[in-house]
């Protein structure tokens, strides 16, 4: 069994790491003894304006749940990411980009990023952008996303990056929640040879809207001609060369907002989850040069797209802060060909590689030839995260791309979270595959049986987290009964996950998934709820419910359960036709796996859709459904699974 397995820190590694075995027991007792003394020796490694002297300032009582770390700090976030690493950094590289070409590449020195960065603050506040305006970035894996960002924080603005995969209506969602003042996007993306339409989609998601955005400022990626508005659009490329290329920082109060990110949750409204500035630069940067035990002068890469959490904390703010050199890379690991990624960590001699379990499991089906052409000698570190890790893909990571000399940090967080919640140090824990392992420094998680009760020692349970830490989320944007609803009301005093897990005799944590209606999609959340909207407003349908099912490479696919309305036939072409259509309304990443008609959808007599029992069919569990007597028409079921067992019957 792979639960017994532990792979011991190797001794050359722990001899020469940040964190060894004792430090990480040390620091830890320190951490949850004294959370005041232990967060303020760590925000010593944020250059302050002026330093906090108060600390931690939190209350999780029903009426009033709020958070606040270094309250009484100011500092401006882009001089700690950039304007402190000129001294000793200028010429040397900040940015290594890789296009979706092979053949293109780019370098960014940091004194080259600090000027971009300071020219478009420049041009944004021409734009009249200002402290506390909100800017949407919609914006494909180029420097350019780098550069929105920073330049956002320098001059106080709030950013907001939307993953240029999501579809013009989930852009435009994003946009009018915000009331953002500027959208910035490009031509084109470019991803696996083929070509994005951003900004045509920028501009129907602008036009669907009633909230108006000031200007559009567009980077000229493909140079293809797009749409152009005069006097709203603006060039990125001639506004900046047109800007001053000295922006002075504007200073910030620890607990005003640094950007916000918008997450899928279990209504069909994604929440904008508000992160402010000390606290998250503090856990970040210290977390992410810890996670990752970060030796000055190594090369970082990150594969999760901008849009993501993960890219914020550990693809972006963590390395920028720490002056690390980090790897861009515009396209897909399977294009032109399976060993893309693995050509990229050879020439570029990347040290960390951070990634997904799905791509390592599709990466895997190409078995090992693709690896092999490549040396892969220059990796020290490997890190996963963003769904449970299966041990047979972990064992394959270790020894095919880590050759079996590369301690593997699987560390398990959130968008809410901000920063890590549960890992292994790498040179401090014995690793198990499979297991996110120990909290984090000042991390107190706690398991909630199904009675409620706190479980001590070894048991499986809901999983929360007790008090705070830097850089979990505020508040959601303009709704903060939501966010003490969804968080804190389920187990007072404590924020819930969402997820389910298991505590093992040694104490390691392993993730089992979520427990709400939430589904995670190769690493991305998608509520069950987004998705039913989406199916449900296409013309033929009458309703729809849909779960996630057990999927080899994408951890969980899409199954949608899906009632026509009675002029409608059920037609392979139909269910093409609702595929697409969800595909337009969210985005590919939300693409059903399976439609399944249904002629009814099993309620209880409240007239509730029981998932329970539609997420057992998906999973081809055709027995076992519990208790079925709140069933209000019990042949339903029968129908269900008649339909499916036929189903998997003709495959
Ligand atoms: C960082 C990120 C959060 C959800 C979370 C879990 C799942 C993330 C792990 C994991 C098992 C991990 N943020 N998750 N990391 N499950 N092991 N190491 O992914 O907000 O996009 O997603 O992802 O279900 O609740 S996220």
């Amino acid at each position: 069994m792979a639960d017994n397995t532990l792979i011991p820190v190797a001794a050359e590694f722990a001899a020469e790491a940040h964190i060894d075995a004792a430090a990480y027991e040390r620091l830890y007792q320190w951490s949850l003894d004294d959370p005041e003394g232990f967060w303020r020796e760590q925000a010593k490694a944020i250059d302050w304006i002026r330093p906090p002297t108060r600390i931690k300032e939190t209350s999780f009582a029903p009426d009033d749940v709020h958070i606040r770390w270094f309250a009484d700090g100011t500092l401006n976030a882009s001089v700690n990411c950039l304007d402190r690493h000129l001294a000793t950094k200028a010429d040397k590289p900040a940015i290594l980009w890789e296009g979706d070409d092979p053949g293109e590449s780019r370098t960014v020195t940091w004194r080259e990023l600090h000027d971009k960065v300071n020219r478009l603050a420049n041009a944004l506040k021409a734009l009249g952008v200002g402290k506390g305006d909100f800017v949407t970035v919609y914006l494909p894996v180029i420097p350019e996303v780098l550069v929105a960002m920073l330049a956002c924080i320098r001059i106080g603005a709030v950013h907001s990056v939307v993953f240029s995969g999501f579809s013009s209506e989930a852009l435009a969602g994003r946009v009018a929640d915000c009331r953002a003042k500027v959208l910035i996007t490009a031509d084109e993306g470019h991803r696996g040879g083929r070509r994005l339409p951003l900004k045509r989609q920028a501009d129907a998601a602008l036009e669907s809207i009633a909230h108006k955005v000031d200007h559009v400022v567009v980077v000229r990626r493909s140079g293809a001609p797009v749409p152009f508005t005069p006097g709203r659009d603006q060039w990125y490329e001639e506004i900046t060369e047109a800007a001053d290329p000295v922006c002075p920082p504007v200073e910030m109060s620890a607990e005003d907002p640094l950007f916000i990110l918008y997450t899928s949750g279990s209504t069909g409204k994604p929440k904008g989850l508000v992160h402010t500035t000390g606290g998250y630069l503090v856990h970040v940067a210290t977390s992410w040069k810890n996670i990752f035990d970060y030796k000055d002068g190594e090369v970082h890469w990150c594969t999760a797209d901008v849009g993501w959490v993960t890219a914020h904390s550990y693809k972006i703010y963590g390395p920028v802060l720490n002056g690390a050199t980090i790897v861009m890379f515009e396209g897909v690991p399977t294009w032109p060909d399976t060993s893309r990624w693995w050509s990229i960590i050879e020439k570029l001699k990347v040290n960390i590689f951070y990634t997904a379990p799905t791509a390592i499991r599709a990466l895997m089906r190409d078995g090992e030839a693709p690896v092999r052409k490549h040396d892969l000698s220059s990796l020290r570190v490997l890190g996963s995260v963003g769904e449970p890790i299966n041990p047979d893909a972990w064992l394959w990571y270790h020894r095919v791309i880590g050759g079996g000399r590369c301690p593997i940090v699987d560390n398990y967080w959130q968008t809410e979270t901000g920063a890590v919640m549960l890992v292994p140090l790498p040179g401090a824990t014995p690793l198990k595959p499979g297991a996110a392992a120990k909290p984090y420094f000042g991390i107190r998680p706690v398991l909630f049986d199904a009675a409620g009760q706190a479980v001590t020692g070894a048991g499986t349970g809901n999983l929360c987290f007790a008090d705070s830490w830097p850089a979990q989320a505020r508040t959601i944007l303009r709704d903060h009964q939501r966010f003490v609803q969804t968080y804190f009301a389920p187990y007072p005093g404590h924020f819930f996950s969402g997820d389910g897990a298991k505590r093992d005799e040694d104490g390691y944590y392993w993730i089992a998934g979520r427990v709400d209606d939430v589904i995670n999609v190769s690493g991305h959340r998608l509520g069950t709820v987004e998705l039913e909207s989406a199916i449900g407003s296409h013309p033929a349908v009458a309703e729809s419910a849909v779960v996630g099912f057990p999927h080899e490479i994408k951890g969980q696919g899409v199954f949608a359960y899906v009632t026509l309305k009675a002029e409608f036939a059920e037609t392979d072409l139909l269910r093409q036709e609702i595929v697409a259509w969800v595909r337009k309304s969210i985005g590919p990443i939300a693409t059903p796996d399976v439609i399944q008609w249904a002629h009814a959808l099993p309620k209880n007599r409240a007239g509730k859709i029981l998932r329970r029992i539609l997420t057992k069919i998906a999973a081809n569990d055709f027995e076992n459904f519990g208790d079925v007597t709140t069933l209000a028409e019990p042949e339903v079921v029968g129908d269900i699974v008649e339909r499916r067992r036929q189903a998997i019957g003709r495959r």
